[in-house]
């Protein structure tokens, strides 16, 4: 079997006029992976743009403001020049993220262009892709689309991995494995790190103050609020958080500084689970994460949502805050599996309540 990253490096260079787009409110492994191939293809002469559904979020702008300009932009469906972009280009080709509906607008573009015989090319690591790509590179076993954008680059040549690029591929794989402490994290993953910053020759330390050290007040404040939601279900192996637009208002942050709260609760001791809810003006959204082997996908996936073992999300309409956490608490118990004689002598800050527990004997029962 022909390798598919080979194959599709050699679709990119065969081609001459080449559209990049990644998943809506894009994050760095994102950003990350399409500027460091858009900036590898320009600098093959390719004419290259990124359309993306969503703009960068506030940590990410210092990265914008160091691209050409015009490489990354924010696709406007009414614009003729961006409907003529994509539908003319050689090659359209998405990273990280395998969905049509997570690409937005662009989406509903590509999706028109392969449904008329027009290239479509995926490079992800998502498990789970949609069958309308005309060639697909999915590796799961990598941290980061960024690796696998360092091993389609440096698999033509190491050389042509120029500081920008090896900026962008940092950012990719950096925020991706959690600043390389998720599960995901792998010897390749830290060999592609001490590689990007030999040829790169940049600084970790700024790179990481602009992404983790910029917070307001306010996003300090709604931490300080969150933290009180914290509460611990099924013997301690789950926790969770609730964030309503009330808490939202009262701390006066954005949405956008919900980003990361998630990690709070995976951090109390014995937790292996964590969820948090966050009341959105059209929805709840809930993001799922967990440490070890504990994949919680198929969890998020009994709420239409899905993603990574150790991280996805989902997002529910229609239904109260209160509503959707009762019933993803109630489903956790399969995704969440502990030992009998850990739930046996539960703590759960009295919380359990009768169907849980029943629940919980239910789950035990399997087990037994
Ligand atoms: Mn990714």
């Amino acid at each position: 079997m022909p390798d598919t990253l080979d194959s599709i490096r050699d679709r990119l260079l065969a081609a001459q006029r080449i559209v990049l787009t990644t998943h809506i409110r894009p994050d760095g492994d994102a950003l990350g992976s399409e500027i460091a191939l858009g900036r590898w293809l320009r600098g093959m002469g390719k004419a290259v743009y990124c359309l993306n559904a969503d703009p960068e979020p506030k940590p990410l702008r210092w990265l914008m403001d160091e691209q050409p300009k015009k490489l990354v932009r924010v696709y406007d469906p009414g614009a003729l020049s961006h409907a003529e972009l994509i539908a003319e280009a050689d090659l359209r080709v998405v990273v990280d993220t395998n969905a049509e509906h997570r690409m937005g607008d662009v989406g509903r573009a590509f999706r028109a262009a392969a449904d008329a015989g027009k290239p479509v090319l995926l490079l992800d690591h998502h498990p789970d892709a949609e069958t309308w790509f005309t060639e697909a590179h999915t590796d799961t076993g990598s941290a980061a689309t960024g690796e696998i954008i360092y091993d389609l680059i440096a698999g033509h040549d190491p050389s042509g991995i120029d500081r920008a690029i090896a900026t962008a591929l940092y950012v990719a794989i950096m925020t991706d494995t959690g600043s390389f402490r998720f599960g995901a994290t792998t010897p390749r993953t830290h060999a592609i790190i001490s590689d990007l910053l030999a040829r790169g020759d940049f600084r970790p330390e700024p790179i990481h103050i602009a992404l983790y050290d910029g917070k307001t007040h306010s996003a300090l404040r709604l931490l300080g609020l969150a933290l009180g939601t914290i509460r611990t279900h099924y013997g301690g192996r789950l926790a969770s958080m609730t964030i309503s637009q009330e808490t939202l208002r009262a701390s006066g942050a954005d949405f956008e500084e919900t980003e990361g709260l998630v990690q709070y609760p995976l951090s109390l001791e014995g937790v292996v689970s964590a969820v948090i809810f966050l009341e959105t003006l059209n929805g709840i959204k809930i993001s799922f994460r967990s440490k070890g082997d504990c994949p919680i996908n198929k969890w998020a996936g009994r709420f239409g949502g899905g993603g990574h073992p150790n991280a996805s999300g989902a997002y529910v309409t229609g239904k109260t805050l209160e509503h959707v956490r009762k019933e993803v608490l109630d489903a956790a118990p399969p995704h969440v599996a502990a030992p009998p004689e850990d739930l046996a002598d539960a703590d759960d800050n009295g919380e359990l309540s009768d169907e849980q527990r029943q629940l919980l004997m239910a789950f035990q029962g399997k087990l037994s």
